[in-house]
């Protein structure tokens, strides 16, 4: 935990460093021109909280614990999430990066200064949200924890490339080497997500919502190394205001959406989600049973 705060704390020194700080930003991102930009942000700070107070008011009732516990991975997604955009909104995880000689945005200018505006936090909070995601969805099929596990390692290791994609000024090419790793690094993700929980799945008897969420996720989560390479940080196609807008659409489906289909099912507690009173107890036997 310490070695991941010493990591975002370098990463803030690192942007900057080499920028304006964040009251800056802020200033930048709400006055006037940028208002479609700051409504990315701000919208998803609401929709992330409902989708919070949402699972509270549905799990309300909940009592089985592997239940308690897929409900809880969801609120999580949500609960990063929040935080996440907070951070964008105040400023706090934005910043002016220059991109390196023959980058298609080199010698661009942002706030007055060098550089394009580099959500950076959005890869580092995606760090912590996307192993929520992975746990439900894994639970959901029913997989055991090694494997659950594996894709929450290589999720990091993917969320962790994509931000040294972000802010390498150094090359071109290794902007685009970190891209190419982090790709295969979501390859293994998809690999599991496509053949180990869909049969594990089936067996589990969790296939009707499984294939939902698998699609919404697969799909969904493509959307976002195409909106990398498009936006800013990449081939400079599309500007920051949209690259936001296609991000926080994205965090829409692949967040709340899924959240939303996941805990109508689980709220039922059908037999193929519940794990038993004892389920993850490290005393089996001494599980309360009026809570
Ligand atoms: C990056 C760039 C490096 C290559 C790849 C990427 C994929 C990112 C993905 C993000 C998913 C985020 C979600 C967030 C929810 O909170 C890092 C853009 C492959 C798949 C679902």
């Amino acid at each position: 935990m310490q070695s991941l705060a010493a990591f975002a704390f370098g990463v803030r020194t690192h942007v900057l460093q080499n920028g304006p700080t964040d009251a800056e930003l802020f200033e930048y991102v709400f006055s006037g021109d940028n208002t479609v930009l700051a409504l990315s942000f701000v919208v998803n700070i609401v929709l992330a909280g409902l989708t919070i107070l949402g699972i509270a008011y549905l799990g309300r009732n909940l009592t089985d614990p592997r239940s308690k516990a897929i409900a809880t991975a969801l609120m999580l997604i949500s609960v990063v999430s929040i935080s996440s955009y907070t951070g964008l909104t105040s400023g706090l995880t934005l910043g002016v990066v220059e991109m390196p000689a023959g980058h298609p945005a080199a010698g661009a200018t942002t706030a007055g200064q060098d550089g394009v505006l580099v959500m950076w936090g959005r890869y580092l909070t995606w760090t912590f949200s996307t192993p929520f995601i992975l746990i439900a969805l894994g639970m959901i099929a029913g997989s055991n924890w090694p494997k659950i596990l594996t894709t929450c390692a290589f999720t990091i290791a993917m969320c962790v490339t994509g931000l040294a994609a972000a802010l390498t000024t150094s090359s071109l090419v290794l902007r685009w080497w970190w891209f190419v790793l982090g790709s295969i690094f979501f390859l293994v993700i998809v690999y599991v997500i496509l053949v180990d929980w869909t049969a594990e799945a089936e067996r589990a008897g969790t296939t009707d919502l499984f294939r939902t969420l698998k699609l919404l996720t697969v799909v969904g989560w493509f959307g976002y190394p195409i909106l990398w390479a498009l936006g800013v940080e990449g081939f400079a196609i599309l500007d920051v205001a949209i690259t936001s807008w296609g991000y926080s659409i994205l965090d829409v489906i692949t967040k709340y959406v899924v959240t939303f289909l996941a805990m109508f099912y689980v709220v039922d507690e059908p037999d193929s989600i519940t794990g038993g009173a004892d389920y993850g107890a490290t005393m089996p036997g001494l599980a309360s049973t009026d809570d």
